[in-house]
């Protein structure tokens, strides 16, 4: 091997090349020159860690250094290709910009000031400031706020250091994600499904992107099959719609009257699976009932989609063998977002669709031997601070948005500390300058990432995890309707000062002790192998490490609950197309629409939605996909564009209604319905150390209004209402 550690390290520092290729790529020629004659070429299947997919491949190493990553054709999720943004993760390990050792501020908050710590010192600054400022608020813990989204080690250490720390206060993605739709289907089904779009011969996709958001082979083949209708329904003109038998531009936050006038046509013509409402259903005659005036005509003037095509529509679903009103899974939009799902839920009850091929599958699951960590139970421990303003408060995942807003007014106590992993808020939050004013507040920030995002920019303390091509990651269980578990093992040894989760969780709790002064490190037991060891049987431990996961061998799991073998989880154990439990909590049992907000004359409904090259916040600024995409630009009605006097590739400034506001580049398109204007994620960076996106292009924190739906906690993220200026 010639090339050496550190001449690949002075490689891949330098700056901007005269490559003019793909800039991943040159990183990776930087890296491989001088490469011997003979070159050591070994491959090491691992899994991908660039979105929620986990999709497992073969990474392809040669004389140390990553060349590519293949797609693992056996792994059900993958299959044969693996996406943009997988490929593009490649070259993450050899990023300049990466985060390569512990940093600690300096100068003021977002200064960009810091000095290099070892790890050893990063752990003291940090447990000394949480240390002081649990004393300075009477020994409670539930001063400092868990912060995370979903990954891997996310499940057992960073959840198991918050246990044993002993605070309450965690805030997990689904919070600003999927809960709405997990509550509005589990109130319906008692559990959130999966859909078999693969087999289904009718599909209604309502605000789900999947040709960009879930851009995996079920995608692909479930648009490639021959016979099948898709129905998008979108105020956006995605690819998903291109793809797609007919798109509607449906108004903003109306998908329930659509919703319920299906359910109406299909009761008036009787085309309903009354076998399956008699055994599995409860409140059938209360929902008809409620329908009876969700006519068609009523639904066209609330969706603007013609009554004759949601009769029709109605009608095919009906009579299709194998009909699905996809769940769908981001879902924080209107304040009616629950209900919108229940209903969505209950369109699909009413024509059997449930546990069948083609339909709505209950998750499933492998288990592992996983010990979890039990809490330390501390005298003063307190609630969750927003415990009382959420009706079906995840305990688990918290709400961000009351969460943010009570922390703000220290009500009903104060919150002086944040650990933050893998979550990068300042972008994924809602109303940045809101999340502003709450570091404000704190005494400690800690942020746990790979790269420098705007949150670590203006955190305290940055601890940076290793890239997850250098990782070992304990096994994963992926479910779904085709289960498996997955793990990530290093391609390549890691290059810099950084440390995996289990390392930083582990030996931070060291420098913590319970209320009788032993240490917290004690939970933490035994090294990640031995986790591995004791997790999985040496047999499928054997195949993670060559396959990179594996699965139970049966494929899909469906059936269950039409052969006994799995209850429905609801109160009732029936599919409640009237919920008792909702009435008995003063909500609305049955779903019951209600009109949005129109934005009024020369304002806009600000949407978010995903960009099929780009993960959230995340992968902006690589290289290779910034490459494609060096800037974002904002989607406005091209008549409404006129009569604003903008033309594509204006300048504008979008403000908010509490004042939020950013400039970017417009661009004016058919693809949009008039009401509404959008633009991508992951641009218009506050952190200087994302280079390609630093000041760039404009960012949705920054003009997302806060609005929560109090039913499931979720922030709502289409609740906003801009006004938009040419500068
Ligand atoms: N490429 C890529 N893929 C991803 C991710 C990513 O960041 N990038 N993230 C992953 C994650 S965490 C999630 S949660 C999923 C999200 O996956 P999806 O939910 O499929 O994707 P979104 O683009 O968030 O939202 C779907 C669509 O809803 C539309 N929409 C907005 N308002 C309305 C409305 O009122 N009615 C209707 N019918 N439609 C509306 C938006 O225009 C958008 O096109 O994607 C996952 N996959
Ligand atoms: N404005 C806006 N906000 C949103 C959404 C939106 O569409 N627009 N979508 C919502 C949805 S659906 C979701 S799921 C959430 C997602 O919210 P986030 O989880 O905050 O999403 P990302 O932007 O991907 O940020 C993840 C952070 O983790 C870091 N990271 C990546 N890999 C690793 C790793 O291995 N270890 C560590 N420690 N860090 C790592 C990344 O560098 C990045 O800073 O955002 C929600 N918020
Ligand atoms: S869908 Fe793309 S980014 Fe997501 S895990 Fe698979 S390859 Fe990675
Ligand atoms: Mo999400």
């Amino acid at each position: 091997m010639t090339v050496t550690r550190r001449r690949f390290l002075q490689g891949s520092a330098a700056a901007a090349g005269a490559l003019g290729v793909i800039p991943g790529l040159r990183y990776v020629s930087q890296a491989s020159e001088g490469r011997s004659s003979s070159p050591e070429v070994k491959y090491v299947n691992s899994s991908c860690a660039i979105c929620t997919n986990k999709c497992v491949f073969r990474g392809q190493v040669v004389d140390g250094v990553i060349r590519r990553l293949e797609p693992e054709p056996d792994f059900p999720r993958a299959r044969g290709m693996m996406c943009a943004r997988g490929n593009a993760g490649a070259w993450t390990p050899y990023d300049p910009n990466r985060l390569k050792h512990p940093l600690i501020r300096t100068g003021k908050r977002g200064e960009g000031k810091w000095r290099k710590a070892s790890w050893e010192e990063a752990y003291k600054h940090i447990a000394d400031k949480i240390n002081t400022a649990v004393e300075a608020e009477g020994g409670n813990r539930s001063t400092i706020g868990f912060i995370s989204s979903e990954g891997t080690y996310q499940e057992h250490y960073y959840q198991g250091f918050r246990t044993v720390f002993g605070s309450p206060n965690i805030l997990r993605h689904p919070t600003i994600c999927l809960s709405s739709n997990i509550r509005g289907f589990m109130s319906v089904f008692g559990t959130y499904p999966n859909a078999d779009i693969i087999n289904s011969d009718y599909i209604i996709l309502a605000g789900a992107d999947r040709a960009e958001s879930i851009f995996t082979p079920d995608t692909i083949d479930m648009f490639g099959k021959k016979g099948k209708t898709i129905i998008c329904i979108d105020p956006r003109f995605t690819k998903t719609a291109a793809k797609s038998t007919k798109w509607f531009p449906i108004n903003p936050g109306t998908d329930m009257a659509f919703a319920l006038a299906m359910i109406h046509v299909i009761l008036k013509e009787n085309l309903q699976d009354q076998d399956f409402i008699d055994e599995y259903c409860t409140g059938f005659a209360e929902l008809k009932e409620h329908v009876k005036d969700s006519t068609p005509a009523w639904a066209e003037q609330e969706t603007g989609i013609p009554a004759s095509e949601i009769e029709r529509i109605a009608r095919e679903f009906a009579k299709a063998k194998a009909p699905v009103f996809y769940p769908g899974r981001r879902s924080g939009w209107q304040k009616s977002e629950v209900h919108t799902r229940r209903s969505i839920a209950m369109v699909n009850a009413i024509v059997g669709n449930w546990d069948k091929e083609g339909g709505l599958v209950p998750n499933s699951s492998i288990s592992i031997r996983r010990r979890p960590m039990r809490p330390v139970r501390y005298a003063n421990a307190q609630p969750r601070l927003e415990a009382d303003d959420v009706e079906f408060l995840n305990d688990g995942d918290g709400s961000w948005i009351p969460w943010r807003d009570r922390a703000l007014k220290a009500d009903p106590y104060r919150i002086r500390g944040l650990m933050i992993y893998k979550q990068n808020v300042v972008d994924s939050v809602p109303d940045r300058n809101k999340t502003f004013e709450l570091f404000d507040k704190m005494d400690i920030i800690v942020c746990v990432d790979t790269f420098m995002s705007d949150t670590a920019w203006y955190a305290d303390v940055v601890l940076p995890e290793t890239n997850y091509l250098e990782r070992q990651d304990p096994p994963f269980p992926l479910s779904g309707i085709e289960p498996s578990v997955i793990f990530r093992q290093p391609l390549i040894e890691r290059m810099y000062d950084t440390k995996p989760g289990h390392d930083i969780f582990s030996e931070l709790a060291a420098y913590f002790e319970d209320e009788n002064g032993r240490s917290l490190g004690n939970h933490f037991r035994g090294t990640i192998e031995d986790h591995m060891n004791t997790e999985v049987s040496a047999r499928e431990l054997e195949q993670l490490k060559t396959k990179g996961f594996y699965t139970t061998g049966e494929g899909p799991v469906i059936g269950r609950t039409r052969r006994g073998e799995l209850g429905i989880n609801t109160p009732t154990g029936k599919v409640e197309l009237y919920s008792e439990d909702f009435a008995g909590r003063g909500l609305d049992p049955l779903p019951v629409y209600k009109r949005p907000e129109k934005p009024g004359s020369g304002k806009f409904r600000f949407l978010v939605g995903r960009h099929a090259i780009h993960t959230h916040s995340m992968t902006a600024a690589f290289p290779e996909l910034n490459w494609h995409m060096p800037e974002n630009a904002i989607w406005i009605n091209t008549k409404r564009a006129n009569e604003l006097g903008v033309k594509s590739g204006d300048m504008v400034k979008v403000t908010n209604r509490t004042g939020g506001s950013d400039t970017i580049k417009a661009q004016a398109t058919e693809a949009i319905h008039p009401d509404c204007v959008y633009f991508a994620q992951g641009y218009g960076s506050l952190s200087k150390d994302k280079p390609l996106v630093y000041g760039r292009g404009a960012a949705q924190s920054a003009v997302l209004e806060s609005h929560f739906e109090p039913i499931s906690g979720n922030a709502l993220m289409h609740e906003t209402i801009v006004e938009i200026r040419k500068v």
